[in-house]
C-alpha cells in the first residue's frame, strides 16, 4: 500500500467542522486571538463554502428573538422539547442571537423587509430571507475573518476528522485530533493544539432512510453530516446527553421539503386524506394532547406531538395521506386582494414565493414537484414523517454535556452546570457548538453561529489561562495512522486473492465479496438494524426493551465485524470512517432508550413497554452517557434538570 505522507499543524485552538457553528467560531475567535497573539485553525471535510446543513442554502433564519425576550424563546423551547433543556444554555444563544442576524445582514445576506422596512417574519421566531447563497456569505466573513490573523490563521479544507488525540500525561485532557485529505495530495493530518472545538455537525443515514435505491441519498439533512461531533466527543470520554432524542421531521413526501413556510407564512392546514384538521382536533377540549400535559394541549404545539397527532391517524385508522393544502393556502391569502386583477397578481407571486422557498433550500423539492406537473397553487402535496435524524440544533437534543455561562446560573445550577468555560464539555479544553451541544434545541442555523461565538471566545481564553502545550504521545499517533488507514491496507492484501487467479469469477462483482465488507454496506447493515429495532420509520417509530437488546447484539456483531470492511480508495476511506462514526451514536442512541423508561416525545419514538410520560422518574433528569474506548464500557448517568427561570406563560406564535 502507498505509504501516505504525514503533515504536522500546530495551533493554540482548533475548531472542527465549517457549518453554521464552525463559521461562528471562526469569526469570533479571530476577533480575540488577534488581540491576544493566539493561532487559530479551522478543519473541514469538505469546502467551507458549501459544506454542512446550509449547503443548499436557506430559506428562513429560525432564530431571532427581536423584540421578545430570552425567557420568551425559553418557555418556547422547554414546551417544545417536552420540558426537556438546559435553561442556561438556550438563554445564552437567545440573548446573542440577535446580534448574529444583524452580523449576516451586514455580510451581505438579503433578509427580507416589508414597506416600512421592517423584518418580514416568517412566524414569531423566524425572519425570511433570500437565501441561496446564505453558506458563501457566512464562508467569505469566516475567510476574511481568519485572513486578520496572517500566519496565525489557516483554514484547512477537505480533511476528515476522525479521531481526537488526548494528552498522554491527562486522559482528561484534549491535546489535538488526526484526520486525512481526501483530495490530493492524501496526506495524514496530525493537528495538536490546546483547545479543539467540536462543530461537525449531527448525523444522518443512522437509521434506514425512506429514501432508497435510486432515491438513496436524498435526505431532509445533509448525508454528509455522518455524526463526526459525537462520535469524536464519546470516543474521547465526553459526557453526552440526551442521545435518545432524535427528531423526525414532517416533510414533503419523497423531496424532503420543510414545512415551516407553509404553516407559519401561508398559513397553510394539513388533513388527513379525509378532511379530518387532526391538529386541530388534537387541541381542542379532550383531544388527543390532553393525554400530554403539561406540554401537550398549547399552541405551538409540541414538534413531536405534531408528528404524534400526524402518525395516530394514518398508522392507527389508515386515513393517509397527509396531505398539505398549499392551494388553499395561496387562495385564502390571494382572496384578500380588492380586485380580481390584484388576486392574480398576488396569486403570481405567492406562487414566486412558494417555488423559492424550496430553490433556496430544497431543490430537490422544487425538481420533483416540476417532475411530477405539481402546481401548488391547485393541487395539495403529501406531507410524511420521515427517517430519524440526530441533531441538537433544531427539534432534537441529542449533543455533549457542556459547561454553562456562569453569570445565568443560580447557585444551585451552578454547581451542576458550570465548570469553568462556557460550552467546555467534561474533557479539558474539549469544546463543541451546534449540533453538537445537546439540551439546548432550536437554535437552528443562526443559534448555531451564535453557539459557535460563546464556544470560541471561552477556548481563547482556555488557551490563554492553560498555556502550557499538552503532550501527545508519538507511538500512538503512529498506532492511529495504522488504524486510519486499516481499510485500504485489507484491500490491497486481498484483492488479488478475491479477484485474481485464485478466485477468478468468484464473484462478478467487488462490493460482494468473502474477504472483506464494502462500506455502504455497513451503512445498510447499521441502518436495518435500526430501523428495525431502534425505532425507525419500518418499525413505526416503535420499539421496547425486547428489541433494543436485539439491536445492541447485533450492533455488538458488527463492531466484531468492523475490521472487516475494506475501502479500496480514499473516497471509500472516508465512507468507512462516516460508518465508523455512525456505528458509535447508534449505540450510544440505542443504550440512552434503553435507558429512558418512558415515552416522553410520542411522534420521535414510543416505548412499547412504557407507553406513558412518567414525570415522576423522568421528568427532571438528563439521560447522560460515558464511554470507555479502551475497556468499550458503558456508563449511564441522570442528571437533573434544573428550572431556575421560572416560566409564567409559553410564548406562542403570531
Ligand atoms: O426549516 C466535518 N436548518 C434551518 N435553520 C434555519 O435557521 N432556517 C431554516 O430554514 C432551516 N431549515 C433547514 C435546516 C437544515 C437543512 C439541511 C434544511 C433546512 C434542508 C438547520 C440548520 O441548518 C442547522 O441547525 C445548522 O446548520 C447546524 O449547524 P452545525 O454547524 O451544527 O452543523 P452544519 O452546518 O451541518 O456543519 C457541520 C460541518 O462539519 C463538517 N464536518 N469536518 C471535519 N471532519 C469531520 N469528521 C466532519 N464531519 C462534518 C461539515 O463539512 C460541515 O462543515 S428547516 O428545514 O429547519
Ligand atoms: P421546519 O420547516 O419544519 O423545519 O420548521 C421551521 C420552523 O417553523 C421551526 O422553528 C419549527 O418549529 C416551526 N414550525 C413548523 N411547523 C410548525 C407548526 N405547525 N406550528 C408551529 N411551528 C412550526
Amino acid at each position: 500500500m502507498q505509504d501516505f505522507a504525514t503533515k504536522e499543524v500546530t495551533t493554540d485552538l482548533l475548531i472542527i467542522g465549517g457549518g453554521m457553528a464552525a463559521t461562528g467560531a471562526g469569526v469570533e475567535a479571530a476577533y480575540w486571538a488577534k488581540k491576544n497573539g493566539q493561532k487559530v485553525v479551522l478543519v473541514d471535510k469538505a469546502a467551507l463554502d458549501r459544506s454542512g446543513a446550509v449547503a443548499m442554502g436557506l430559506s428562513a433564519i429560525n432564530q431571532y428573538v427581536g423584540d421578545n425576550t430570552p425567557i420568551d424563546y425559553l418557555s418556547y423551547v422547554q414546551q417544545d422539547l417536552m420540558g426537556l433543556c438546559r435553561q442556561d444554555l438556550v438563554m445564552d444563544i437567545a440573548r446573542h442571537v440577535n446580534g448574529s442576524v444583524h452580523m449576516f445582514e451586514g455580510f451581505g445576506l438579503p433578509i427580507w423587509k416589508d414597506a416600512d422596512g421592517q423584518y418580514v417574519h416568517e412566524g414569531r421566531w423566524q425572519l425570511m430571507i433570500n437565501g441561496e447563497s446564505y453558506k458563501l456569505i457566512l464562508a467569505e466573513a469566516t475567510k476574511n475573518a481568519i485572513a486578520t490573523l496572517d500566519d496565525d490563521g489557516e483554514i484547512v479544507e477537505r480533511v476528515f476528522v476522525h479521531e481526537l488525540i488526548l494528552d498522554k500525561n491527562d486522559k482528561n485532557r484534549v491535546a489535538g485530533a488526526v484526520g486525512f485529505n481526501v483530495r490530493e495530495p492524501y496526506e495524514f493530518y496530525v493537528f495538536k493544539a490546546k483547545a479543539v472545538l467540536v462543530a461537525a455537525g449531527g448525523a444522518v443515514h443512522v437509521f434506514r432512510p425512506r429514501s432508497t435505491g435510486e432515491g438513496l441519498g436524498r435526505a431532509w439533512y445533509p448525508p454528509w453530516n455522518s455524526g463526526s461531533s459525537s462520535a469524536l466527543m464519546q470516543e474521547a470520554g465526553a459526557e453526552m446527553t440526551s442521545q435518545e432524542v432524535i427528531f423526525i421531521p414532517a416533510r414533503y413526501k419523497d423531496g424532503y421539503g420543510p414545512v415551516g413556510a407553509w404553516f407559519l407564512l401561508f398559513k397553510a392546514t394539513a388533513t388527513t386524506a379525509s378532511g379530518v384538521n387532526y391538529m386541530g382536533e388534537g387541541l381542542a377540549e379532550g383531544g388527543e394532547l390532553h393525554n400530554w400535559l403539561p406540554y401537550g394541549a398549547v399552541k405551538p404545539i409540541p414538534t413531536c406531538l405534531r408528528n404524534h397527532l400526524m402518525m395516530q391517524r394514518v398508522y392507527m385508522e389508515g386515513d393517509g395521506p397527509i396531505l398539505m393544502h398549499t392551494d388553499k393556502a395561496i387562495e385564502k391569502i390571494a382572496s384578500e386582494a380588492p380586485d380580481e386583477k390584484a388576486k392574480k397578481r398576488k396569486i403570481k407571486e405567492l406562487e414566486a414565493e412558494a417555488w423559492e422557498d424550496f430553490l433556496d433550500m430544497t431543490i430537490s423539492q422544487a425538481m420533483l414537484w416540476a417532475s411530477k406537473n405539481i402546481y401548488p397553487e391547485k393541487v395539495p402535496s403529501e406531507i410524511i414523517p420521515s427517517e430519524p435524524y440526530f441533531i441538537g440544533s433544531h427539534s432534537g437534543a441529542s449533543g455533549a454535556w457542556c459547561s454553562g455561562p456562569e453569570d445565568l446560573q443560580d447557585d444551585t445550577s451552578k454547581a451542576e452546570y458550570f465548570w469553568g468555560y462556557n460550552r467546555m464539555s467534561t474533557v479539558k479544553g474539549l469544546f463543541a457548538a451546534g449540533d453538537g451541544v445537546g439540551d439546548s434545541s432550536h437554535k437552528f442555523s443562526s443559534g448555531s453561529f451564535t453557539e459557535g461565538r460563546i464556544a470560541a471566545k471561552a477556548a481563547i481564553k482556555y488557551c490563554m489561562e492553560n498555556a502550557d502545550m499538552p503532550e501527545v504521545d508519538q507511538a500512538k499517533i503512529d498506532e492511529l495512522k495504522a488504524k486510519t488507514y486499516a481499510p485500504m491496507k485489507l484491500y490491497e492484501d486481498t484483492k488479488d486473492y478475491a479477484v485474481g487467479d485464485l478466485h477468478k469469477g468468484y464473484t462478478y462483482s467487488e462490493e460482494i465479496n468473502p474477504n472483506w465488507i464494502d462500506p455502504k454496506m455497513l451503512m445498510f447493515r447499521i441502518q436495518k438494524i435500526m430501523d428495525e429495532y431502534a425505532a425507525g420509520w419500518g418499525s413505526q417509530y416503535t420499539c421496547s426493551a425486547t428489541t433494543l437488546n436485539i439491536a445492541l447484539d447485533l450492533l455488538k456483531f458488527v463492531r466484531e465485524d468492523i475490521d472487516k470492511v475494506a475501502a479500496r480508495d480514499i473516497h471509500e476511506l472516508m465512507r468507512y470512517w462516516e460508518n465508523n462514526h455512525r456505528l458509535l451514536i447508534a449505540e450510544a442512541h440505542v443504550r440512552h432508550k434503553l435507558f429512558r423508561e418512558e415515552t416522553r416525545w410520542p411522534g420521535y419514538y414510543y416505548r412499547a413497554d412504557f407507553k406513558k410520560m412518567d414525570e415522576d422518574n423522568w421528568g427532571k433528569v438528563f439521560a447522560n452517557s460515558k464511554y470507555d474506548a479502551e475497556t468499550n464500557e458503558w456508563e449511564m448517568i441522570k442528571r437533573p434538570i434544573i428550572r431556575f427561570v421560572k416560566i409564567e406563560k409559553v410564548v406562542g406564535m403570531v
